[in-house]
């Protein structure tokens, strides 16, 4: 195991509670193993989040016969993506990315505003905050439902500074059975791995980096999980009878910017011949914190 790697980290040493929560000791375990347990963070916004989720996954299983094919699987007319189902499944789709938005949603775009997890936020990436796009929600559904081979969100989008820093949030009391984040901590320091075309979009090697490489953080409905973009994350299948949603805010400098986008290996090579080109100018987001000040070379 590399030297980045802290194998013998355990959840403990990632876990802090959200009552009475000392940002600047949060702050120094997120800066140390590039991912952080807050338990119960975000519980009083879950009763009207989890009633939005269901709304949209409703919609989405009326869509499923409408799914048109998209580059890394099938989307519904409401904008979810949907991946092939596992052998033996009762449909040909499963769902995979729902379309929760800041857009669709105002409870989960209010969650993302919590003071608590700005000021977290805040410490670790200084004073001017933007949101990093509008915001995801995953689910895995029961009896097999997707896993997430380990994977760093900077195969996905690179960028050009520190990067997002995400907060996943269990909307769902959330283990080993139906498929809880698995973190690699200090993975954030080994630098953007080579990634290979899954299932499940970009992934590790699965030979070089098997499950047992990973920490398993079972959580409590409203747990946050907070992840740098650099730190290697995934998730096994739901085997349990019931969906697993979680959703997830991503904040960064509101400076930073995407210099690689990628979906698949083939499009993340063409991006990496573009890099000198990125430019803030058309990643502007919105502000959580802070002020962007007029940057004439952006403009
Ligand atoms: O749904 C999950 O558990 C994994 C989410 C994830 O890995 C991601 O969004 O990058």
């Amino acid at each position: 195991m590399s030297s980045a790697e802290s194998s013998n980290v355990s959840v403990q040493a990632l876990e802090v509670t959200a009552e009475g929560l000392d940002i600047q000791a949060a702050a120094d375990i997120y800066r140390h193993h590039g991912c952080l347990v807050v338990r119960g963070l975000m519980t009083r916004y879950l009763t009207a989040i989890r009633r939005d989720i269901d709304r949209i996954i409703e919609e989405t299983v009326a869509g499923i016969d409408g799914a048109t094919r998209v580059e890394v699987g099938w989307s519904t007319p409401n904008g979810a993506l949907l991946i092939p189902a596992p052998e033996g499944y009762h449909r040909d789709k499963q769902m995979m990315c729902l379309p929760l938005s800041y857009h669709h949603s105002a409870a989960f775009f209010q969650s993302a505003f919590d003071p608590t997890a700005l000021d977290l936020v805040e410490a670790v990436l200084g004073p001017n905050i933007e949101l990093f796009q509008l915001g995801q929600s995953l689910v895995k559904e029961p009896v097999g439902g997707h896993p997430k081979n380990l994977h760093q969100d900077a195969a996905y989008f690179e960028h050009k500074y520190e990067g997002p820093m995400g907060q996943l949030t269990y909307v769902v009391d959330t283990d080993l059975e139906n498929g809880c984040l698995h973190v690699v901590p200090g993975s954030h320091r080994l630098g953007v791995l080579k990634h290979e075309d899954t299932l499940s979009h970009l992934g590790l090697n699965a030979d070089e980096w098997p499950w047992e490489r990973a920490l398993p953080i079972v959580g409590r409905a409203g747990d946050a999980i907070f992840f740098h973009v650099k730190c290697i994350h995934g998730s096994k299948p739901n085997r349990s009878d019931q969906p697993r949603p979680v959703f997830i805010h991503r904040y960064r400098r509101s400076d930073d910017f995407i210099v690689i986008n990628a979906t698949t290996t083939a499009n993340r090579e063409e991006a990496e011949k573009h890099v000198a080109e990125a430019k803030k100018d058309n990643q502007l987001h919105l502000m959580v914190r802070g002020f962007r000040e007029f940057d004439l070379e952006r403009e």
